[in-house]
This record gives structure tokens, sequence and C-alpha cells, in this order.
């Protein structure tokens, strides 16, 4: 028995607590549990899957190549599920992160249907003590977050949504049974990844689909494709050496990046690039050449061939006008879509530009700009999430001296992390891809491996060396955020209003929260920091 269990004999005591039962949830639940280490993780839904169990807007499907977009971690999974596409729909991949949990028996540890709803560092203890929303409470040496990063829906205030007689619905919070949109006449706001996947699919159906647009996006086309058996068979035999060029890829995949600058190239042979990589569809335009997102002259290069592509796409030139992108391409999330622009050919889709014409409120039969009142009878809220920090945020968690994670990161300060794995003031306390790591702009399964696996490996090091406490120190995390800002200030990603800088939440900072040196550097400077005896952490 714990100490904490003598003292509060009805207070369940583990090793390590960790919200969330998706891909970080249920593969820190297993690690922890490898290593013998007691653990229970709590999940608000009433299944596994995390983002893949909250989004099942129609169209919603993987962005990352499947074979890449999966656990690398057992050699046995990999050889056991093969999946039906290069870009599967969410149900299968659902399916995927039951078929894991069911094959590492995962749900005995995890309690579903429930929410942490606090969670208070107890200096003299050195425990968290960690409430839930059903109102009983547990403690735990250490308290893991793998509540993702775009897991905080954002959903606008827009005035009169409470009086709309219509149904509405956010991408992320998607019913369980599906919306019939027949008949119906949808409105969706936002033009995002969510709304630019589902936006096709509810035109087939949609009576009328009315799209409120605000600031035009880059998409690419997907061309997504069933996979051939021949190339499955080859991948799962090279898996190894697979897995080693993704471990030391900038973002994941293991494809080697382009060395020239797009200004290298003649008109004629960038166009000839360009053609190939949108054939191949993808993310291959993004690696065309290696200044992308660096150089402004560069990116006009391939932000103005997109912009050439919806011309020829989209009939009607006023719409296509509407379709088109100013800001530079890469440093909004880029997009991957199928019949996207040619949605706008179709008589039953309407754009409206709401930055012409700004929204004024939603009505009890539609929605009013400034220009119409349009009326709907489902609404669609694509609008995405407060990321990076906002899952976290939701959530009252107190380190030392009962400051609480908001005060530490928002409220006249600044967020800062070590890592984007651990804070100064919250001993014990872990992120699974944390602010100011490489996380969404690597492939989020890989970039979960490796956070899971670091922090597996320090919990051991801690129990082997009889240490009860690590904390980042001050320094360390002052250090490690001037370097992330200090890379992110060099591109052009912090130019552009998006999620990614936080600009897309009323009176949040602006801070871009991702590391951007690349996911096989940030593994090599994670590991020569556990290889250093935890470098930059305060052992107790
Ligand atoms: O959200 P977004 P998302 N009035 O923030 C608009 C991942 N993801 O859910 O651009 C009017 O990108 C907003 O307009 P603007 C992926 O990483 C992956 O689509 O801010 N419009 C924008 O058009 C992605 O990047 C997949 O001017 C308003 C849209 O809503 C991330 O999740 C699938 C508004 C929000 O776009 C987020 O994508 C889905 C307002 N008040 C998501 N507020 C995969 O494929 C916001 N908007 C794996």
């Amino acid at each position: 028995m714990t100490s904490v269990q003598q003292h509060h004999p009805r207070v369940p005591a583990f090793d390590a607590v960790v919200i969330g039962a998706g891909f970080s949830g249920l593969y820190m639940l297993h690690r922890l549990r490898e290593a013998g280490f007691s653990a229970r993780a709590y999940e608000a839904g009433d299944g596994v899957g995390g983002v893949w169990y909250w989004n099942r807007y129609p169209g919603a499907r993987c962005d990352s190549d499947s074979i890449y977009y999966n656990y690398t971690f057992s050699d046995e999974l990999i050889q056991e599920w093969t999946w039906s596409s290069r870009y599967p729909e969410q149900p299968e991949i659902l399916r995927y992160l039951n078929f894991v949990a069911d094959k590492f028996d995962l749900r005995r540890d995890i309690q579903f249907e429930t929410r942490v709803t606090s969670a208070h560092y107890d200096e003299g203890q050195n425990r968290w003590n960690i409430q839930l929303d059903d109102g009983s409470s547990v403690s735990a040496t250490y308290f893991i977050s793998g509540v993702g990063c775009l897991s905080a829906a954002n959903i606008p205030i827009f005035k009169g949504l409470e009086s709309f007689k219509g149904d509405w619905y956010h991408t992320g919070h998607w019913p369980h049974e599906p919306v019939d949109f027949k008949g119906k006449r949808v409105g969706v706001i936002g033009n995002g990844s969510s709304g630019v996947q589902s936006i096709p699919v509810i035109a087939q159906e949609a009576a009328h689909l009315t799209v409120f647009q605000r600031t035009p996006q880059y998409t690419i086309p997907a061309r997504n494709h069933p996979y051939d058996p021949d190339f499955i068979e080859q991948t799962k035999k090279n898996f190894g050496e697979i897995k080693q060029k993704m471990w030391d890829s900038w973002g994941g995949i293991p494809v080697a990046p382009s060395m020239r600058s797009a200004l290298e190239d003649t008109p004629e042979e960038r166009q000839a690039k360009y053609d190939a990589a949108w054939a191949k569809g993808g993310f291959s335009l993004s690696y065309s050449y290696s200044d992308l997102t660096f150089n402004e002259a560069a990116n006009d290069t391939v932000a103005e061939f997109i912009r050439e592509k919806i011309r020829e796409t989209v009939h009607n030139p006023e719409v296509a006008q509407k379709l088109l992108p100013r800001y530079y391409f890469g440093t909004k999330r880029p997009i991957l879509d199928t019949h996207y622009f040619e949605t706008y050919n179709r008589e039953n889709v309407t754009l409206v530009d709401v930055k012409q014409t700004p929204i004024e409120e939603i009505t009890p039969n539609g929605l009013r700009t400034t220009e119409a009142e349009h009326e709907l009878d489902i609404l669609v809220f694509a609008t995405g999430y407060d990321g990076m920090t906002g899952p976290l945020l939701k959530i009252d968690i107190r380190g030392k001296n009962g400051v609480t994670l908001k005060e530490k990161w928002e409220d006249g300060a600044q967020t800062r992390t070590y890592l984007g794995i651990a804070n100064a003031g919250f001993p014990n306390f872990f992120m699974i891809t944390g602010p100011e790591s490489p996380s969404v702009l690597t492939t989020m399964p890989l970039a979960i491996e490796q956070h899971v696996e670091w922090i597996a490996d320090c919990l051991c090091y801690l129990r082997d060396h009889r240490i009860d406490k690590i904390e980042a120190t001050e320094e360390a995390e002052e250090t490690w955020s001037k370097h992330c800002s200090e890379i992110a200030e060099s591109t052009l990603y912090t130019k552009t209003d998006s999620w990614y800088t936080g600009a897309n939440i009323a009176g949040k900072p602006r801070r871009f929260l991702i590391y951007l040196g690349g996911f096989g550097v940030y593994r090599k400077i994670c590991d020569d920091i556990a290889a250093k005896g935890y470098e930059g952490f305060s052992l107790l």
C-alpha cells in the first residue's frame, strides 16, 4: 500500500495516470504496463480512438500515407494489420485502434466515459491528486497527458446560435449515427482540413450546400487509391529499413528532402516538377524544393501554381477568384482533398466570402451575413480547434505552489516547455506531443511513439536510480523555448494567422508552438538529454 492509501484509504493510487485513449494514451498505457508500473487511463469517450473516435464527419480520412500512419513499435502489429488504401477513412482507422487495444489487452486499464477535470500536485506527498467528472478521485506519482494537439473544439461565438431551429454540429463532435443531409439546405462554416474533406461529400447528398469561407485555402488532390498487394508485401518485408528512415526524417515520412531551391530551376523545370507532384497527389508538392517555407519568392512559385490549378478547375471565374489563396503556401497546415474545387462547379453549391460579407448572426431559420439571409436546415461548424495548448488548458492542472498551467502559459506569461514534454514547476508531469515538440508537423503516431518511449524510459531510470521527482529547470525551459522561437522566426510560418500560431482563437497569445528543427534532429536531442542523465531536469 502506498503512503497515499494509508492517508486516504478510499482513493485509488497508481504509479501513473494517463489522460486519453487515443494513439498516445493507448501506447503509453502499454509501455507503462510492460515496464511494470501500475497505470490507469481515463477517456471521455465510450471507446478508444481519441480524435478518430470523435471525428466521424462525412469524408473524414487520414492525410498521411497510411503505411506510415500507424504504430511502428511492434513488428507483429505491422505484419498483422493491412490498410486498404493510401488514405483510409475514419472508420478504418478507428478499427485499427480497436484492434491494437484488443491485441494488447488495454481496455482493462482504461476507464471510459470519464473526464479528468483537475490534477493538482501535492508537494508534501510528491503526488498528483486527480479529480474525475464522476465525482471520484485518484492519485498518482506520475501524471501523463495524452490529450492530443487538436481535441479542444473551437465553436466561435455567433449571436443567435441558440435560436437556430435546425440541427448543428461541430466536425470534431460528430454523432455516432450518420447525419441525413438528403433534401436539406446545409451550411458549412470553415474550409480547413475538416471543411475541405466534408464539403464534397455533403454536396453530393444535400439539396443545397452553402459554404461560408473566411480565408481561401491551398489544397492538393489526395489521389487516394487502394494499395497494390505487392506494394503492401514489400512494405511489410522491409519495414525495419523504412522505420529507420522515418525516425531520421524531418516529418516522419521516409522521403529524402530536396536540397534545391525553387529559384535554381527555370520556370519550365519548376512547372514540370510541380505538375508531376500534383499528379502524384499527397504532400509531394510540399517536398518539391528546400526553400518553400523560408523564401517568399520561392513560395510564390508554388502558390501561383496552385492558384492556376484553381482557375483551371472552377468554371465560374468569379467563384474561382474567391477561392484563390493569398497567404504563404504551407504556413497553414496543407490540405489534401478529393474533388474539393470541382465541388464549386455543382449547381447545388454556393460559396459565400464572409471576409467580404461577414456573418452577422445565426437566425432561427439560417444565417445572416451583412449581405443576405441564407435559409438552412443544418449548420456544420468546421471551425477547427484551440490547438496545442487548448486541450491541456481545459483541465485545471496545478503544479507547485498551486500555480495553474494557464497562469504559467497564458496569463501575462509566455508558453514555455522543455522539449514539449515537461514544464518547470510541474514535477512528474509529462505531456505527449506537447507544445514546442515536433508533434503536428510529424506523422502523429510516430511523434507519439517517440515521446511515449522517452517518457517510459525516463520513468524506468527514475525507478532504477531511486529518484522520486523529476522537474524541468527554468533555464533549460527558457533555452528550449528560445530555440523553438528562433527557428520558427526564420521561416514564413509565423507570418500567417493559423491555429499553428494560435491566431484562430480570440485573445490567445500569438506564439508558434511547434518545433521546426525536424523530427530526426529532435529525437537525437531528446536521446542525448537522456544519455546525459536527463540534462536540464532537476532530479531529487
Ligand atoms: O480546422 P482549421 P480544421 N468565422 O482551423 C474557419 C487536423 N485535421 O478542423 O482560415 C468564419 O484548419 C477558418 O477560417 P480562417 C489538421 O492538422 C486533420 O479544418 O481562420 N470562419 C477555417 O477555414 C488540421 O489543420 C485531418 O480564416 C471561421 C476553418 O474555420 C487541423 O486538424 C482532418 C471562424 C477552420 O480550419 C484543423 O483542421 C481534419 C469564424 N468565426 C483535421 N472561425 C486529416 O486529414 C474559424 N473559421 C488527418
